[in-house]
């Protein structure tokens, strides 16, 4: 399976998120991760495909073993939790990936949200390469309130700019709400992910005006141009280039991790994997005056849908969750053989 490989149509095939979860940590324990690595990768990744967030499904697959096997991220690392103050945790990841950072710190993060009423979670020397909301939506189904932001690698030019520096740096937000799934967001703050840059790529598509800009800084809807020296723009302008400056703050700056800019791969053929920070921050709305947060949520929802609107974020990916849940994950035939076929000798 390469990441580069045109998508060539192939008949669908259904897999249960288990079988998938499965078979995706049998292939990061053979390509080097330790298995407690391994189970959290390969959920973060499986429920990525199982709710459609296909730019950070299982086409990260290859990215993830090429970096591996490239040497640049440690995917047996241990991470290391510091209690800093009441309401702050850090983390080292020690050069491994962030989820199990996360995954680490997280009972105590916890704990701390709901004594202190608020608790901020930074890790540095860590590896993102997946989708934001897994990290944020576990906290919102148990009633809390998580706002994360993280930072990649540079291919965004600043608004007003005229060369790179940024990194998609998404920001994702999760909220509970009385009578439903959690409110959530997950957005880059470029103005496409560089995961869909690929993609269109790959199925020789065209992107929309106003996502990048070729070698020569030139205006481009050819994502090739893009990817092959060219850069991505933010979203919105000067106010998403306003939150992507936020984001390397907050994920770099306060955590001890890398700027997007600071980290050199190029002795790492093969390394895809942006070594930066991450920050979340968890509040409990339990404190909440009056009406319980659940309750003002629903009621915000309700407004919303009064005046019309129809889709909230995150309601496409529940959507696709709850019909890979009923009929299995649908993959392409060739992708799941690609899979299977990296156990292999
Ligand atoms: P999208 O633009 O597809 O979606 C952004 C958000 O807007 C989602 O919450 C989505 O909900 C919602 N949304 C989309 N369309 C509508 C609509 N018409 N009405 C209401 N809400 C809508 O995501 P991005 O391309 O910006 O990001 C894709 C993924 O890439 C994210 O998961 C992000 O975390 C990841 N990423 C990861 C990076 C990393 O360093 N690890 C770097 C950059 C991106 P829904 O999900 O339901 O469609
Ligand atoms: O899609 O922009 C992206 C991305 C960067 C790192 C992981 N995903």
């Amino acid at each position: 399976m390469s990441a580069q490989s045109p998508i060539v149509d192939s008949p669908s095939v259904f897999i249960g998120f288990n079988d998938l979860v499965g078979l995706l940590h049998a292939i990061f324990v053979k390509h080097g991760t330790s298995p407690e690595v391994a189970s959290i990768l390969a959920r973060n990744c499986a429920s990525a495909e199982r709710d459609g967030a296909h730019s950070h499904g299982i086409f990260r697959i290859p990215g993830y073993l090429s970096t591996l096997a490239s040497g640049w991220v440690d995917g047996k690392a241990t991470p290391v939790v510091t209690d800093v103050a009441s309401g702050f945790v850090r983390v080292d990841a020690c050069n491994g990936f962030a989820q199990p950072a996360l995954e680490a710190a997280r009972a105590l993060l916890v704990d701390k949200a709901r004594s202190a009423g608020i608790a901020l979670l930074a890790i540095h020397n860590s590896h993102h390469f997946a989708a934001l909301w897994p990290d944020v939506e576990p906290f919102a189904e148990e009633g809390l309130v998580a706002l994360s932001v993280v930072n990649s690698m540079t291919c965004v030019v600043p608004h007003g700019a005229d060369r790179p520096l940024f990194g998609t740096n998404p920001i994702a937000f999760a909220a509970p709400r009385a009578d439903g799934l959690p409110i959530v967001f997950d957005l880059a703050t470029s103005a496409i992910a560089h995961g869909d840059v690929q993609i269109a790529a790959r199925k020789g598509e065209r992107l929309p005006p106003g996502m990048g800009v070729d070698s020569l800084g030139q205006p481009t809807q050819d994502p090739k141009a893009i990817l092959e020296g060219g850069a991505l723009l933010p979203f919105g302008g000067h106010k998403g280039s306003a939150l992507s400056m936020m984001v390397e703050l907050l994920a770099a700056a306060l955590t001890g991790g890398n700027f997007s800019f600071e980290f050199n791969w190029a002795d790492h053929p093969g390394a895809r994997t942006p070594w930066t920070g991450q920050l979340l921050i968890v509040i409990d709305p339990s404190k909440t005056a009056g009406q319980s947060f659940a309750e003002r949520s629903q009621e915000l929802v309700r407004q919303m849908h009064a005046v019309g609107l129809r889709r909230l974020p995150g309601d496409r990916r529940h959507r696709t969750r709850a019909k890979s849940q009923q009929q299995g994950i649908e993959l392409q035939a060739q992708d799941l053989a690609q899979l299977q076929a990296l156990l292999e000798d």
